[in-house]
């Protein structure tokens, strides 16, 4: 090839490598880069997140827990454990949030009332999952709303390292194909949604590590003081209960298509039903005492917990355990009866919802307006 021949190839080659720079530039709206790179930021965030201001995080898969990635250091699942047995100078609230669902309003408002305590590291929220996915209304195929939590949800755990929560809800998923409502497959929907917002050069990327984010999320919570133990979760109780290492390792059974995590929906605490209907199901108060009595006297998980000895059935009784996942027509709060445990279900999305706090342990409850 003479030298002419040559540089016109070499120039070729260039203008081609500029003109798809450009592309790829046109093709992407400006705000998504910084979600793909922030997306990666939270992911060895969240993977190597053991321990903050006053909450450990029971920790570790070595499994392959991540659909997209096999690096082993990867921690998927798990409980988050809050000690407010310990005296501090500045007593840290616990906010515990119910199911959200694209009301990003409510959304907003949380944020809100609960800025300067986050500013001043006095507060800590936790989002007990679902917070993406309209649940209602005419509109459940818009993941505007839902994109937007997501992203204002990735700069603030950013933002407060360690004081904002996202436990992981059955909606927290790109590719449960069971997941519909009224027919329309919201994880379809998110998928679309995303990848026309990520671009064609970076769909396929975006969408890893999203679902990469959704899987590294903790699935519990345990929050525990001086007046109070709770177990919290987006459906924290599972038929049988499950071992201390089944919820920390978050292992599963997720082979087939749908990846639905059996740790994520659950209904044995569903309010809608009664006593006998629940039985009939299969489900009983003794999952509720189950799950708790294998979640902190198995695999000598009480003492990771703090406690000197296995709990008692007296102790395991006085647990409370706070769920989101259930609907609740017209309500935000609801007590289960025909249980021995206390048992409140949460949802955020009706117009003035009620979120719990817990100081030292203690439970109380708030409207958001
Ligand atoms: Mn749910």
């Amino acid at each position: 090839m003479d030298f002419l021949g040559e540089t016109m190839g070499i120039v070729r080659i260039l203008t081609n490598a500029i003109r798809l720079q450009a592309v790829a530039r046109v093709a992407q709206p400006k705000q998504t880069f910084a979600p793909l790179e922030l997306t990666k930021r939270l992911n060895i965030y969240l993977r190597s997140q053991f321990a903050g201001n006053g909450f450990v995080r029971f920790p570790i898969s070595t499994d392959s827990c991540v659909t997209f990635d096999s690096t082993p250091e990867k921690i998927a699942g798990g409980v988050i454990y809050f000690d407010q047995t310990k005296s501090r100078d500045k007593p840290i609230k616990l906010v515990l949030i119910g199911d959200i669902h694209a009301a990003l309003q409510n959304f907003n408002a949380i944020i809100n009332k609960y800025r300067a305590g986050l500013e001043d590291g006095s507060v800590q929220l936790v989002f007990l999952g679902d917070l993406i996915h309209p649940e209602r209304g005419s509109d459940l195929e818009n993941m505007t709303t839902s994109i937007q939590i997501m992203r204002q949800m990735m700069v603030l755990m950013e933002q407060y390292p360690g004081q904002i929560h996202w436990v992981r809800g059955d909606h927290e998923n790109l590719f449960d194909g069971n997941l519909h409502k009224g027919f329309i497959f919201q994880c379809d929907e998110m998928r679309k949604a995303l990848a026309s917002e990520a671009g064609p050069e970076f769909a396929e990327q975006y969408l890893q590590e999203v679902q990469a984010f959704f899987e590294n999320l903790p699935y519990f919570a345990v929050i525990h003081g001086s007046q109070g133990l709770t177990f919290a979760g987006h459906s924290p109780v599972s038929k049988g209960g499950r071992n201390f290492s089944d919820l920390v390792a978050a292992r599963e059974d997720r082979s087939g298509p749908n990846h639905r995590s059996p740790y994520l929906y659950n209904r044995p605490t569903c309010f809608w039903h009664t006593r006998e209907e629940r039985l009939a199901m299969g489900y009983d108060d003794i999952d509720v005492r189950m799950t708790l009595k294998r979640l902190f006297n198995c695999d000598g998980a009480y003492q990771m917990f703090g406690f000197p000895r296995a709990l008692s059935e007296t102790d395991l009784a006085k647990i409370t355990v706070v769920s989101g996942h259930n609907r609740l027509d017209d309500l935000s709060r609801f007590q289960l009866e025909g249980f021995t445990n206390t048992i409140f279900c949460l949802q955020s999305f009706f117009s003035n919802p009620e979120i719990i706090e817990i100081e030292q342990g203690a439970i109380s409850f708030t409207n958001l307006y």
